[in-house]
């Protein structure tokens, strides 16, 4: 007798959280930021009930509390490749290309993470996945001795392994498989302070680039950070000193607003930890921060372009060095940026979620008729429209992120060409593309609102 299949979201919740215990117990000052996280959602929601309302009317309120995300970086085709069968396991899937060697990082990403609504309600855990491009360390014998190192080590457990073979026979786990498989993955994060290469080693990779030292260097590619989700990020900045946390100057993305857009992030500095190499000598490496993100709405490509254009406008002039002047700056620039709902919908620029709403089923349970078009409904109050949440990163605040945690070495943007085709090849399928995802998330509210109405189109 086979016994039934656990939830791939089940799965997911339960990896987030043994993942967040480990890191909590690695890094305290995860917990200090998991602390003020908490503490400043409590004040937002208590001093805008609107808000409240607004997230508990769509479920948001318990995903609040266990959302975040996480980022790693893999060295080779065949860790990718795996990790995307880990991934799918937990129903997560690869969002997204992000090219990061513009910004001087010789890494190319993805976000693994839930694509459908009910997944993304109960848990939307996601993880920022690079791969580490040894194509841009110049030097053939370093980069040819980078890759014999990373032939060698396996970052998964026997164990793992054999779990995800019988996961895909299976298409998913009982119970007690799951839980076997959350404690072995596990293992393929967690942080080793024993490098696998001697110091003279390490400090080569490090000199060709700080994160190539980090991929190459140890037998596993522990989580750099987790990121816990805030209603409030200037206020979170700004309580960071009180909890004994000193943040990065600026804020990255957008700017404060009415309606949050997209997303906005901040980080405290990596910390300097002992390690010891394999030659017996000590040292310290720099790989793993906390960051807090406050997410807002998904745009269109036509918002996209817009935002993009406006952060481009915006860095034209030099970054002011303390967040407060460079919010004003940034503000500046974002006048242009329609915000309130009603533009940003009539004119494209965000992603919404249709629903009938409570004065509409009123109406409808008294035997009225709808109007005939969606705009007359909306108009005459039948439909409410809310903001879809975004889901994903955004590469020039990653490249803000990772900068910020490269110490003061600013590297030149590598004079390579993106690859898309590369990336996908490496992971064994294509990424999803997050217009559509979001596009279809309003496509099927709007179907649902249409046929509760009797709307035809
Ligand atoms: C990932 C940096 C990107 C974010 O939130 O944009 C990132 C890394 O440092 O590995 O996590
Ligand atoms: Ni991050």
């Amino acid at each position: 007798m086979t016994l039934p299949l656990v939830s791939p979201d089940d799965i997911r919740s339960a990896f987030s959280q043994a993942m967040s215990d480990m890191y909590r117990q690695e890094v305290p000052q995860y917990g200090d930021l998991l602390e003020l996280v908490a503490n400043i959602n409590r004040a937002t929601l208590e001093a805008d009930p609107a808000l409240a309302d607004r997230l508990s009317a769509h479920d948001e309120t318990s995903r609040l509390d266990v959302e975040r995300h996480g980022a790693i970086r893999v060295g080779t085709t065949e860790e990718l490749s795996m990790l995307r069968r880990v991934f799918a396991l937990m129903g997560m899937f690869p969002v997204s290309y992000y090219d990061l060697s513009e910004a001087g990082v010789p890494v190319h990403s993805t976000a693994f993470r839930p694509i459908d609504e009910n997944s993304l309600k109960r848990n939307p855990f996601r993880v920022f996945t690079s791969l580490l491009r040894l194509e841009l360390i110049e030097e053939d014998a370093l980069r040819r001795q980078a890759a014999a190192i990373l032939a060698e080590r396996d970052i998964f457990t026997s164990g793992a392994r054999a779990l995800v073979a019988i996961g895909e026979r299976q298409g998913g786990f009982d119970s007690d498989q799951a839980e076997r498989f959350v404690t072995e993955i596990l293992e393929t994060f967690r942080w080793h302070r024993d490098a696998t290469v001697d110091h003279e080693t390490y400090q080569a990779l490090h000199d060709a680039h700080r994160l190539v030292a980090d991929v190459v260097c140890f037998r596993g590619p522990h989580i750099n950070h987790l990121t816990p989700r805030t209603l409030d990020i200037d206020a979170a900045q700004a309580a960071m000193p009180d909890y004994g946390i000193t943040p990065k100057a600026v804020i990255e993305g957008p700017p404060r607003r009415e309606w949050p857009i997209l997303l906005r992030q901040t980080s405290f500095k990596a910390l300097e930890e002992s390690v010891r190499f394999a030659d017996s000598d000590g040292g310290t490496h720099t790989a793993r921060f906390g960051e807090i993100e406050q997410r807002g709405v998904a745009l269109t490509a036509k918002g996209r372009a817009l935002y993009d254009e406006l952060l481009t406008r915006s860095r034209q002039a030099p970054t002011a060095s303390d967040n407060l002047s460079h919010q004003r700056q940034l503000s500046e620039c974002f006048a242009a940026f329609p915000d309130d709902l009603p533009t940003l919908r009539r004119e494209a620029l965000a992603y919404f979620r249709y629903r009938i709403s409570e004065n509409g089923r009123q109406r409808l349970a008294g035997g009225e008729t709808a109007p005939a078009s969606l705009d007359d409904a909306m108009e005459a109050d039948w439909i409410d429209a809310t903001p879809i949440t975004y889901e994903d990163f955004l590469p020039v605040s990653a490249a803000g992120i990772f900068q910020s945690n490269l110490g003061d070495a600013q590297h030149q943007a590598y004079a390579s060409e993106s690859n898309q085709g590369a990336f996908e090849l490496a992971l064994g399928r294509p990424v999803h593309d997050e217009f559509e995802l979001y596009s279809r998330l309003q496509e099927d509210s709007l179907t649902r609102v249409r046929q509760q109405l009797g709307l035809d189109g």
